[in-house]
């Protein structure tokens, strides 16, 4: 039966001195959970893991656009949609879009995440001509007046091939690059990073009715068989960020469920991203309504998240988050 290593990570300053890092960062391990399926979580010693496995838990991963992966990053979200869930309709003129980079950026985002296709629950699929018309004059005018990172987020080479054409530097697919088979050929011929996130089913059809055997072993399983193909296909894994696609065919307990152990998912050796910002499970949980009521829900899933070493948090509420941000590394890290 396969094993799973989830490590659990602990500030430097409260880490025992056979502590390993993690990742390369600032979080220490010195114990892990093995998980497997259909069994118990057994805590283990860090001594005690597979030394191919501990090479990749404990590898300092290179830098993604110029971030330097050993801290975590903050995404801002830049939705140049009609129909997004959260900020559908309010950037679609590039002047406005240009506006919300610029202030994103001004607010601590690292990269500007540029989506044309609203992959919402239940969302209809949008032509390449149209998400290419929506996307392009806003990357070219943010990467040319900001000089500011910028990753295309979308499923199709031909948006992607204009987008990196424009001046974006990472493509985010939310299909794992199982949409469009151009898709990964074009990511190495380019040489660009790449977001590869697990999805289940795809947007009209994913919440009907997601079934997982156990939901983190499988976005697991799924992540390392699209890692292996991406670097098969020339893209290689220091290219490549994980992502496990929270709200993508998962119900409120897959979502904890990842949430919650999404430290595993660094046995891939790659950078972690978590889009968790204002989904609707943390309506579910808090009562929040609307979207742009999640804020402190978002922020404290973000919090967690990059207490267990996820490097990069996808947000709306890039400033908010930043706040919880320096108070938790003031705190845990004595970054003041
Ligand atoms: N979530 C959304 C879109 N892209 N990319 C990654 N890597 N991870 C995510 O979790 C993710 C993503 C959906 O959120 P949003 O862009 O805010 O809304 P919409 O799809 O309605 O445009």
């Amino acid at each position: 039966m396969t094993q799973y290593y989830r490590p659990l990570p602990v500030p430097a300053t409260l880490a025992p001195k056979d502590a390993l890092p993690l990742a390369g960062g600032g979080l220490r391990f010195a114990e892990a959970l093995v998980l497997q399926r259909d069994c118990a979580p057994e805590r283990i010693a860090a001594s005690e893991i597979p030394a191919d496995v501990l090479d990749r838990l404990t590898a300092a991963r290179a830098p993604i656009l110029g971030c330097d992966m050993a801290r975590p990053h903050l995404m801002g979200i830049l939705n140049v949609t009609p129909d997004s869930f959260s900020d559908g309709g309010r950037y679609l003129d590039p002047t406005a879009a240009v506006a919300q980079a610029r202030a994103l950026t001004e607010a601590g985002a690292s990269i500007l995440d540029v989506g044309g296709e609203s992959t919402r629950p239940g969302a209809a699929p949008v032509e390449s001509d149209e998400e290419i018309r929506r996307v392009e004059a806003p990357i070219r005018e943010i990467v040319s007046q900001l000089g500011q990172p910028v990753s295309i987020d979308t499923r199709k080479a031909a948006v992607a091939a204009r987008a990196l054409d424009a001046g974006a530097g990472l493509i985010n697919d939310v299909s794992g690059f199982t949409f469009d088979p151009e898709l990964v050929p074009l990511a190495a011929a380019h040489g660009v990073p790449v977001c590869v996130m697990h999805a289940q089913g795809d947007p009209q059809t994913m919440q009907d009715a997601p079934r997982y055997e156990d939901v983190r072993l499988d976005v697991y399983d799924f992540l390392k068989a699209r890692v292996d193909a991406l670097i098969a296909a020339g893209v290689p894994r220091a290219r490549i960020v994980v992502d496990p696609g929270i709200g993508f065919g998962k119900t409120l307990d897959h979502n904890l469920a990842l949430l919650r152990d999404i430290a595993v998912f660094h046995a891939l050796g790659c950078p972690v991203l978590l889009g968790a910002s204002r989904k609707r499970f943390i309506g579910t949980l808090s009562g929040a309504g609307s979207a742009d009521t999640r804020v402190p829900g978002s922020v404290a899933v973000a919090l967690h998240a990059a207490s267990q070493g996820v490097q990069v948090l996808r947000v709306h509420d890039v400033s908010e988050t930043r706040q919880a941000f320096a108070l938790w590394r003031a705190i845990e890290f004595g970054e003041t």
